[in-house]
């Protein structure tokens, strides 16, 4: 399904005057407004395939219905986020689930609705039917040479496709690791996952990064052979100048200072990908910034001014993506929700007053430099989210439009209500 161009006017046209005195105030408050509006305008967030349908978790699932049931689907409901919000402009595939039987075909599909490919994704984390090898005891990592040169075959495989549908990207996240000590000798299992890792840097294209993401615990939960920045950062200084480290916001033991592990991946030049969650205890894979927006927001914080200290774009110098799960939400309104988060934190993090904070940091004012960081915190920035999306055609409240347009209840229509997305 669509959603036609005159409905998302029809309904910035309603919202237009409201909008507009929240827009002027706050163009009145902030320097550059412009800017920043330019800036949101540019950002995308790529939307994984395996968030469209209902997670679940592992001790049941309730699907909500009118899931994709096949990879067309799925690029479908990103056209329709990236047509309500104009900020899920790209896809994230996860192979096996989402082999492209005719790559041209998908190709075109997502053109169509202005979404390109994102970074791929490997799956070694389960057995697939057929499959000649068990990943049970891990994959790269694997004490078997045999295991390992089967998951290794698998990640080219997965980048034979991305090359096809135009991808430049790899993120290989392991679920190896140990779940009892004694179990693994930690360095043979660290220099076999290097060994696997470096047969697959050799077969990516020259364009091509690969993206190295760790966590520290889950499903095994004794050792985890990428278990934190750390190890990771060891694997992609070793792999070479084509191999970053990935942050996953749920992948951290609880309470870690993630904004700092950025600040520094990025000074080193290894921080390539970045996965959006929020979590309370654990991988928990909820909403961005529905648990804790602050560290969301010092996170951000860290990336725009190391960012800026690198010269890098912010819209196409990390690859953006959001890891989440969907138990009791709608999939499309929880990603709604999500990007809503993600860019009024970008848009705060924007506002920061860099030269004053320097100053603070420098006279070891602390009570300044915190009164800088909550003051940006602090600023209701919606208006300039939605200035940046009415600018590029999106509209001005996607949920809402997304609700009056019975999305929802029209992909249940169409898709029926008992669907399983691929890998779901
Ligand atoms: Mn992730």
């Amino acid at each position: 399904m669509n959603i036609e161009k005159s409905r998302i006017a029809i309904h910035n046209d309603v919202l237009l005057a409201t909008h507009q005195r929240s827009f002027d105030y706050i163009a009145g408050e902030v320097e550059n407004a412009g800017d920043i509006v330019n800036k949101l305008a540019a950002f995308q967030v790529a939307i994984p395939s395996w968030a469209l349908g209902t997670g679940g978790t592992r001790f049941g699932r309730f699907p909500g219905g009118g899931e994709p049931r096949c990879l067309e689907e799925k690029i479908t409901d990103i056209g329709l986020l990236h047509q309500l919000n104009q900020s899920s402009g790209a896809i994230s595939l996860h192979i096996p689930w989402d082999i492209p039987s005719d790559p041209s075909h998908i190709k075109a599909l997502a053109a169509q609705y202005g979404l390109r490919f994102d970074a791929m994704n490997s799956n070694t984390f389960q057995d697939q039917p057929g499959q000649v090898f068990s990943y049970k005891f891990g994959s790269l990592q694997h004490v078997n040479k045999d295991i390992r040169k089967q998951a290794i075959a698998h990640n080219i495989e997965v980048i034979r496709h991305g090359i096809a549908l135009g991808s430049d990207a790899l993120t290989v996240w392991l679920a190896d690791g140990s779940c009892f000590p004694g179990q693994l000798n930690f360095r043979q299992a660290f220099q076999h996952t290097l060994e696997s890792l470096q047969e697959i840097y050799a077969a990516l294209p020259d364009d091509w990064k690969i993206f190295v993401e760790y966590k520290a615990a889950e499903p095994n939960f004794y050792s985890t052979t990428v278990g934190d920045w750390g190890q990771s950062l060891l694997y992609t200084s070793k792999l070479g100048p084509k191999a970053f480290t990935l942050v996953d916001l749920g992948h951290h033991l609880p309470n870690a200072n993630i904004e700092q592990i950025v600040s520094l991946l990025l000074m080193e030049g290894k921080l390539g990908g970045f996965h959006f969650n929020d979590s309370k205890y654990g991988d928990d894979d909820l909403t961005v910034g529905s648990i804790k927006p602050y560290q969301l927001f010092l996170i951000f914080n860290e990336l725009v001014e190391g960012m800026d200290a690198k010269g890098m774009n912010h819209a196409t110098g990390l690859g953006w993506m959001i890891d989440a799960s969907h138990n009791v939400k709608d999939p499309l309104e929880d990603l709604l929700q999500s990007i809503e988060a993600i860019m009024i934190t970008y848009a705060q993090a924007l506002l920061v007053d860099r030269k004053k904070l320097a100053e603070a940091q420098q006279n070891n004012d602390v009570v300044t430099a915190q009164e800088v960081l909550q003051h940006a915190f602090r600023t209701d920035v919606r208006a300039l989210v939605a200035a940046a999306r009415l600018q590029a055609g999106g509209a001005l409240q996607p949920l809402a439009l997304y609700r009056t347009e019975k999305v929802r209840e029209q992909l249940i229509h169409e898709r029926g209500m008992k669907t399983v997305a691929t890998g779901l």
